[in-house]
């Protein structure tokens, strides 16, 4: 039920930012939510352009804008069934390193979500850092592999979470099998142990200031790539035991965290080998969607690689079919990445939403291509 719920209330953010265009100097009583979380639509409301919904959203909508909607065909992710957690150690042998393929699959198998009895999993723990971009304190949450030594090194992948979302964003969201994901894949031998940094995105120097669907309220989101270049990354490699250097630093985001992903890889290409853009938010470029106008991170012509600049060994650039909340941007960035000549892959994943669906194929599919890519560079 939690996910129909959440559903529901989405539904009903959904429903309400197409009716709040017409509020801007109207009141919220031309449209009511009733208790059983329907919407009913008054007379005189008329469409405009722009919207600020920052006071209109509820705590529990905004977790659904930052790790995605738990829609009724997801529900398997938000509630744990018998499968997830009986012993399945026989069903699963480790991939053989010849018979792994580069190929894109559009859903994570299940051999990598289930919480198997023969694997120790990594535990998340939360830490903080001196941001001089900021000029404050501020938080991540780090999933440490199970047997975490400082006699090793380990990748890092940075994964950013969407709008309204924080370093807890993730974490927080038993749904996703992030941990799940990576810890599966490192005991298949398919990747090395790999430490996950889970930022908090918001990287403004107010700490009153909120995220919301206006402008200037984007803006730390798009200062994000300061505090990570300048604060969080040093940080990290300087107080873990962490291997550095582009081939060993992975990047991958959903929504907003997906638009700062393919913003920050155009701009540093030369420091993430691995990236993945899920269901990227629009924005990165002028436009106007059903949230805001976005003034746009670069133009058009400007979405690629710069000349003659290293370019990450996979990009990969993902989303749902069905995604209700940033519909065909995703694909529009891969499409001005082609006609710009810049690399990456894209993919669609088909019926999933705005939710752990799309984030699940995301990561694992990211995994896929470092270890597929990994394995042909050491056998060259
Ligand atoms: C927008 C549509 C979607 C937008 C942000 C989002 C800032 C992000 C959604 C999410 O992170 O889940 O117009 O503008």
């Amino acid at each position: 039920m939690i996910g129909m719920k959440k559903w529901l209330g989405f539904t009903a953010v959904m429903v309400m930012a197409v009716l709040l265009c017409g509020c801007r100097g109207n009141t919220r009583e031309e449209s009511i939510v009733t208790e059983d979380n329907k919407t009913e639509i008054t007379e005189g409301i008329t469409p405009t352009e722009e919207i600020t919904l920052t006071e209109e959203i509820k705590p529990t909508d905004k977790e659904m804008f930052a790790t995605g909607i738990t829609s009724e065909e997801n529900e398997d992710d938000a509630v744990p069934t018998s499968e997830d957690v009986t012993p399945v150690t026989e069903a699963v042998t480790p991939e053989p390193a010849e018979e792994l393929n580069n190929e894109i699959e559009e859903r994570c198998p299940a051999k990598y979500t289930l919480t198997r009895a023969d694997v120790k999993y990594g535990e998340f723990s939360h830490g903080t850092y001196f941001s001089e971009t900021c000029g404050l304190e501020r938080g991540f949450c780090i999933l440490l592999p199970s047997d975490y030594s400082e006699e090793k090194q380990y990748p890092v992948l940075y994964l950013l979470h969407g709008i309204f979302g924080n370093e807890y964003s993730f974490s927080s969201d038993s749904g996703n099998k992030i941990k799940e994901i990576i810890g599966n894949a490192a005991a298949d031998g398919m990747i090395e142990e790999t430490i996950v940094v889970c930022p908090n995105m918001y990287a403004a120097s107010d700490p009153k200031q909120q995220p919301g669907f206006d402008a200037e309220s984007c803006l730390p989101y798009d200062n994000f790539i300061n505090d990570l270049v300048n604060d969080l990354m040093p940080y990290i490699e300087s107080n873990y035991s962490v291997l550095k250097g582009r081939e060993n630093t992975y990047l991958a985001g959903f929504s907003m965290g997906g638009r700062e992903t393919i913003f920050i890889t155009l701009r540093r290409p030369e420091l993430f080998g691995y990236v993945c853009a899920i269901s990227a938010a629009p924005g990165i470029v002028p436009t106007t969607d059903k949230f805001m106008t976005h003034p746009g991170q670069m133009a058009e012509s400007e979405v690629k690689f710069a000349d003659g600049a290293v370019e990450p060994n996979v990009f990969i650039i993902c989303c749902g079919t069905k995604d209700s909340v940033v519909g065909t941007y995703p694909k529009s960035y891969h499409e001005l990445l082609e006609k710009n000549g810049s690399d990456h892959i894209w993919y669609e994943i088909n019926g999933a939403d705005h939710d752990n669906k799309a984030i699940q194929s995301g990561l694992y599919n990211l995994i896929k291509q470092i270890a597929f890519d990994k394995k042909n560079a050491a056998v060259k």
